[in-house]
């Protein structure tokens, strides 16, 4: 084998590497989808609804979620007709986190303002492994419901 051979079997080693790392790679792939917050009544509190779909082969959390527009706000699921806070919403591998009116959803507490419909309130979501997800959630009438 002459040198140039040995350099360009050891590119292509170099080149399978890398394809393989990136192709086969088993992070959770998330995507956040279908968002809305009904127009509360007051500021004291609102609900968000949105779906994250995940086309990865690994699961992932939903762990926090942070906004300019609110003092805190917390994950919650509903059990009967009762909500309770959780820590985190699971993100099954190849499926989706679904949150929607009666089950789970996002509760703002202390807006700066009360929105408005046709307002938009930008929040990011926070996962136990996947970077965080900026998403733009559109206010609508305080009875709208989505299309199943
Ligand atoms: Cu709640």
């Amino acid at each position: 084998m002459n040198r140039r051979t040995t350099l360009a079997a050891a590119l292509t080693l170099t080149a399978g590497l890398t394809l393989s790392g990136c192709g086969g790679d088993s992070a959770p792939k998330l995507e956040a989808t279908d968002a809305y917050m009904p127009q509360p009544v007051t500021q004291q509190m609102a609900g968000a609804y949105f779906t994250v779909k995940n086309n990865g082969d690994t699961a992932d959390k939903l762990t926090s979620v942070t906004s300019d527009v609110a003092k805190h706000i917390s994950i919650h699921k509903t059990v009967g007709n009762k909500m309770e806070q959780v820590d985190s919403l699971a993100v099954p591998a190849n499926g989706a986190l679904r949150l929607g009116s009666g089950g789970n959803h996002l509760m703002f507490m202390g807006l700066k303002h009360k929105p408005a419909k046709n307002d938009v309130v930008t929040v990011e979501l926070h996962f136990a492994t996947a970077d965080p997800i900026q998403l733009a959630i559109p206010v609508k009438a305080a009875d709208y419901q989505p299309k199943q």
